[in-house]
């Protein structure tokens, strides 16, 4: 029939399957075309193959780099077989059609996994004429077959036996979309390379001056997982990893025990560990619906966990909790008292382990603890994407301006600087009241600030803590004195806050009518 499979190229670099497919082929009279290599691991094993070179009557030049780039090849893939010019110029020129055509390309990702990559290695692994016999056959998917995966080798070896040696067009659509989405991360991974090499070197001080579309459109993904759903169950989802990501980042987890990690789980972790991260001390984070509603810093993890835990109870309900330091016995014990969905850390000692062994449900995530950074934050909005570089900035309480008439003491400066971290990772407008190293009051995600500030000082209320003395954290400035008014009312007695409001000289006067310290950071740290 019109698609019998006639003549075959193989020309592969992983040699996975490829003998069993030659020899399905050869059994069905199929004459056989390769390269190199292939050829020669092929006639080894018995199968009849034919040199691309005797084929095209020209032989491999340049070391390889020009094998099959050559209009008998490239003819005989895109000729059209429904079209008398086509099958003419076929004629004219000598040209056998080309029905199957088998390819994967030079490894350039294991070539430049390595450390020390040299330069001349890794160009060299730049396939040139693999991708585009991969794309021409895809291209011509009316009558070729494409094959860029071994593991589909066996499917094309079935459907030829039951279907007289020819394959369906819905296969040949399907290897087809498959064989672009190959060439196109082929591409990609090359483009990612070459991006690196241009002198960033994930340097976090070496913020770009712009940011151009390569080194965006250069990020490769790989598929962690699919997941149930997505945000909400009529959603479909999955978890992509980047190739690069630095070591310390969520999708290094490794999970030691429970359910599969959903969307949500995977947001909020992220959210709970990129937070835990930035402390030095013990420290513990508990997240709920992507906002901190407990942040603590202690002696020891055990003690972390109860401050944290101390600021909002109702809300650490099934939250997500995160530790910078390994997890011990006593500490999983305390967790466990309370339902939680997922639990990071750095480690888990085998005494943490044995108390979660009687809690299967619950998720154990294993992240290195590693300072890297992402290079860029992603957006999505409609018809376009929002691309910025994150939100590094760690501010020193040198950089740090004392605008009120009253001067921190070191416990106050402690405090604005453990409230000023907290506030970070708190969706705005963000108000966040602090003590002794634990958040007493969290105001998020409200659409003016005195309403976030009214809402961090009733949790506190509601959770049975007293705001007498405390810091407040304002992840941007107060653009009246009412926001202000409300965290003193609270009995707040030093704020944190970037300044550069127009009323900055209202706002600051009313510090001082109300007898409390005010320190401008000159940052904001807006989050949405
Ligand atoms: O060097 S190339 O870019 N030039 C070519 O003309 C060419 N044709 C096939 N690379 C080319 N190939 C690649 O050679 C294939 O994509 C495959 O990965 C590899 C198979 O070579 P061999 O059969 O010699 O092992």
């Amino acid at each position: 029939t019109h698609n019998t499979i006639k003549r075959a190229l193989l020309s592969v670099s992983d040699k996975t399957g490829i003998l069993e497919l030659a020899k399905a082929l050869a059994e069905r009279g199929v004459e056989i075309l390769s390269t190199g290599g292939t050829a020669k691991l092929l006639a080894e094993k018995g199968v009849a193959v034919k040199e691309v070179s005797s084929h095209t009557g020209f032989p491999e030049i340049m070391d390889g780099r020009v094998k099959t780039l050559h209009p008998k090849i490239h003819g005989g893939i895109l000729a059209r077989r429904d079209l008398q010019t086509h099958l003419d110029a076929m004629e004219q020129h000598g040209i056998g059609p080309i029905d199957l055509v088998a390819v994967n390309l030079y490894p350039f990702d294991q070539a430049t996994a390595a450390e020390h990559v040299k330069l001349e290695d890794a160009i060299e692994n730049i396939d040139i004429g693999g991708p585009a016999m991969v794309r021409a056959s895809a291209k011509n998917y009316a009558s070729v077959t494409i094959l860029v995966d071994p593991t589909d080798y066996s499917k094309v070896i079935d459907e030829l036996k039951a279907n007289d040696g020819a394959t369906t067009l819905k296969t040949r659509s399907a290897l087809a979309a498959k064989a672009y989405a190959h060439t196109s991360r082929y591409d990609g991974a090359i483009a990612a390379f070459l991006t690196s090499l241009q002198g960033t070197n994930g340097d976090l001080n070496d913020v770009p001056a712009r940011i151009e579309y390569p080194e965006v459109m250069s990020m490769q993904f790989h598929k962690v997982q699919d997941m149930r759903y997505g945000e909400n169950p009529h959603q479909t989802a999955a978890f992509y990893r980047e190739a690069k990501a630095p070591v310390g980042s969520l999708s290094n987890y490794r999970q030691l025990q429970g359910k599969e990690l959903s969307f949500n789980n995977i947001a909020d972790s992220d959210a709970a560990w990129e937070c835990v991260k930035t402390f030095e001390a013990p420290a513990c984070v508990i997240i709920k619906h992507a906002n901190p509603c407990g942040v603590a810093v202690a002696e020891n993890t055990l003690q972390a966990y109860a401050k944290a835990f101390k600021t909002d109870p109702t809300s650490a309900f099934g939250g997500i909790i995160a530790f910078n330091r390994a997890v011990d016995q006593a500490t999983a014990e305390a967790v466990s008292k309370q339902f939680v969905e997922v639990l990071i850390a750095p480690s888990f000692d085998d005494g943490a382990r044995a108390v979660f062994a009687a809690k299967q449900n619950v998720r154990l995530l294993e992240i290195p603890l590693d300072a890297g950074n992402h290079r860029f934050d992603y957006k999505r909005v409609g018809g376009g994407l929002l691309v910025q570089t994150p939100d590094i900035h760690n501010v020193q309480q040198s950089d740090i301006r004392v605008a009120s008439k009253r001067q921190p003491t070191e416990q106050q400066w402690a405090d604005l600087m453990f409230a000023w971290r907290c506030a970070k990772f708190v969706k705005s407008n963000a108000i966040v009241f602090c003590k002794d190293g634990m958040t007493m009051g969290v105001g998020a995600g409200q659409m003016s600030r005195v309403d976030s500030a009214r809402i961090a000082s009733i949790k506190a209320q509601n959770a049975g803590l007293t705001l007498a003395d405390s810091a407040v954290a304002s992840d941007a400035f107060f653009p009246f004195r009412d926001g202000l008014d409300v965290v003193v009312d609270a009995g707040a007695s030093c704020v944190i806050q970037p300044g550069g409001s127009m009323r900055d000289d209202e706002v600051i006067a009313a510090a001082d009518e109300r007898n409390i310290v005010m320190v401008l950071t000159g940052i904001r740290h807006f989050r949405h």
